[in-house]
Formats: C-alpha cells, structure tokens, sequence
C-alpha cells in the first residue's frame, strides 16, 4: 500500500491539518473515502484537539520531549453495508521544530537523545512515495522571510524538499505537494497574487525557484475565526473543515492507479486459480477421482443412460410387434385384401 506523508516545521498547521482532516473524514464522504485510526493515539489526538478547538482556542505546540506519531488508513466504502478497500497509509510524524533542526540544518549538532528521532525523520521522508509539505501563510506574508525564525523554516523546508527530491540512487522520487495553510485568512492576498503559484513567488522566491514546477495549494483547515477577548484570531466554535477536502483529492491520483492495478492483478490471480481447478478436475477424473461435482454434468449423463436403458426395449418391442403384423398379413393375405377393399368400398360409398 502506498504511504502519504505529512511534513513541516513548526508552526506549519500540521497539528491543525491533521487533527481536522481526521475528524473530517471520521464519516464516508460523497465517494465512501474515510480516514481510519490505526492506533488509540491517533483517535484520541483528533477528538482531544477538536474539542479545544471548538473551545476556541489553537492546539498547543508540541513539546519538545513529545514525538506523536499519527496513522491512518485512507479506506473506501463505495456502498453502504459493503466492506471497505484499503486506498493508501497516512500518517504524520508530528516532532517538535528542533528534530527538524537537527535532522536538516545543524546535521552535525545532533544530541545523542535526539539521534533517533532525527533518524526516524529522515526514513519517514525517504519512504513516503506521496509527500505533503507544509507551510505557514501568516509566516511567510506577516512575518516575511527577513525574520530571521521563517527564514530558517524555509530553508528547512527547502532542505526536507530536496533530500526527498534530488534523485539518488536506488530510490524512486515521491509525488509531491506543496500546501500553503491558513488559506482562510489570506484570502485576498491569494487572490491578487493569481493563486498559491504567485504567493510562492512573490514572498518566498528561493522555494519558488527550485520548487513550482510541483503542486501548490492553498489550504484552510477552519473556515471561520473570531477574536477572542485579548483580540487573537481564534476558531469559531462553529467552524467547518471542508476546506481539507481538497487534501484528499490531491492524495487520490497518486494512489488510485496502483491499487486499480492491484485489483486487476487479484482479478486476474483468481481467474488463473479457476482454470487451475478446471485442469485439476481433469486430472482427477482421469485418476478416477472426482473433487468437484458438477450437477448439470452428472444430470445430462443420467438422462442419456435412462434414455438407453428404457427407450432400447420400447424400440426392440415396437420393432417386434410390426415384424409379427407383417409376417401375419403375409400368412393370410386373402383377409388382409377383403379387409382392405372393405374399408375402401366403405369409403366410396360415404
Ligand atoms: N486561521 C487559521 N489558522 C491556522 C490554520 N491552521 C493553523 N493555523 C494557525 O497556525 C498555528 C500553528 O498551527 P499548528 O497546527 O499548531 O502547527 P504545527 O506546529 O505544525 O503543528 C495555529 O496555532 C493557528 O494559529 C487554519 O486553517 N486557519
Ligand atoms: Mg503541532
């Protein structure tokens, strides 16, 4: 099964995405697509960040000692009542900002106790064969990339883009996708840039240079915010997640076609199983033992060996009968032709 992963710094909107596109996709959407846990963890982060964020309030960053995984099978029912195909695995290695630190900027400064995280990491970019990174909107157009903290994030997501990108050796490049978050409150700026394309380029030019030939979207994980009493940006209770729809129909194309392969090649394993057992049935007949019974076969052998069994003596009777009417009329022809102009003569006279 192909593996969707889901990177970013810090502050990307990984916790957000996620914790949305779980709840989002708890129920079949129009097509029977749906996300299942694969563990407690990943249930329980969904439901424990959606209640806070119905709260109004964000999801708190991930401390730096909490490395969550998360793991879902993307499933589809496509009718009610009828069991579900896996589609692909999505998961999300949600580290705290300085494993990626560590892993794509300061290699060589790795702690000890943070080495296998970083490695962890790294193996996770390197396999997934559908890559999502992500990036911050308010980062990049509030902050701008003369801050100093989005300068390096970008230069990690550079990093992240080209260790899984730059060919090497032995290893098929992933499909790969560039999402800008927290589209709901740039709307505007999207718009006057001519799309997610112009915003890269406009205030992020160095990953825009090396990556816009890959997909750029924009994505808003909320729908509504309102300000709460200190005047921050904050969830409105009733915000919706649509918005993440368009996460899953990006997935879809890069993982479809293989598992379509998939089922054809299962199709066409269980046709050759069939012939295998029609050639084993022929053996076996041929050994004189018989492992699959074919009912309409043995009902068209009994019906020819009733059929030879009674209708041979009706024949041979019958055959019999007309012999003897023969040889009689031969006996006592005199009768037989005072019989026959009789009848005749009868008729005539009618
Ligand atoms: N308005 C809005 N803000 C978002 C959205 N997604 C993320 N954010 C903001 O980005 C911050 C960081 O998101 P988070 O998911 O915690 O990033 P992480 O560190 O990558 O897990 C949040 O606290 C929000 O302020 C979104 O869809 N809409
Ligand atoms: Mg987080």
């Amino acid at each position: 099964m192909k593996k969707v992963a889901i990177v970013g710094v810090e502050g990307s909107g990984k916790t957000v995405m996620l914790a949305g596109l779980g709840e989002l996709y708890t129920y079949p959407d129009k097509n029977g697509y749906f996300l299942a846990p694969k563990n407690f963890g990943t249930a329980a982060y969904v439901t424990g960040k959606i209640a806070r964020m119905r709260k109004g309030e964000w999801p708190t960053a991930t401390a730096s000692d909490v490395m969550q995984g998360l793991d879902w099978t993307l499933k589809q029912r496509k009718q009610e009542g009828q069991r579900p195909v896996d589609v692909c695995e999505v998961s999300c290695l949600d580290f705290a900002g300085e494993v990626y630190r560590y892993a794509f900027v300061r290699q060589d400064a790795t702690p000890t106790d943070l080495a296998d995280e970083v490695e962890s990491l790294k193996s996770y970019v390197r396999e997934a064969d559908n890559l999502i990174v992500l990036i911050n909107l308010r980062d990049v157009i509030a902050h701008g990339e003369q801050d100093l903290r989005v300068q390096e994030a970008m230069w990690i997501t550079n990093a992240i883009l080209s260790y899984a990108l730059d060919e090497q050796d032995g290893r098929n490049t992933p499909r790969a996708a560039i999402m800008l978050s927290q589209a709901d409150s740039y709307a505007d700026t999207i718009r006057s840039c001519g799309g997610p394309k112009g915003v890269l380029a406009k205030y992020l030019p160095h990953v825009a240079n090396n990556y816009d030939w890959l997909d750029i979207l924009a994505v808003s994980a909320v729908d509504k915010t309102v300000l709460d009493r200190d005047g921050v940006v904050v969830p409105a209770p009733d915000f919706k997640l649509d918005g993440l729809r368009a996460i899953i129909n990006w997935i879809l194309p890069g993982v479809l076609d293989d598992n379509d392969g998939e089922e054809e090649a299962v199709e066409a394993e269980e046709a050759e199983e069939a012939e295998e057992d029609d050639e084993d049935d022929t053996t076996a007949s041929e050994q004189g033992s018989v492992h699959h019974v074919d009912t309409w076969k043995v009902l068209k052998i009994c019906l020819v060996v009733l059929g030879v069994v009674v209708l041979i003596p009706i024949v041979i009777y019958l055959g019999g009968f007309v012999v003897k009417c023969i040889s009689w009329i031969c006996d006592h022809w005199i009768i037989s032709l005072i019989v026959v102009l009789a009848i005749f003569g009868a008729r005539d006279s009618d």
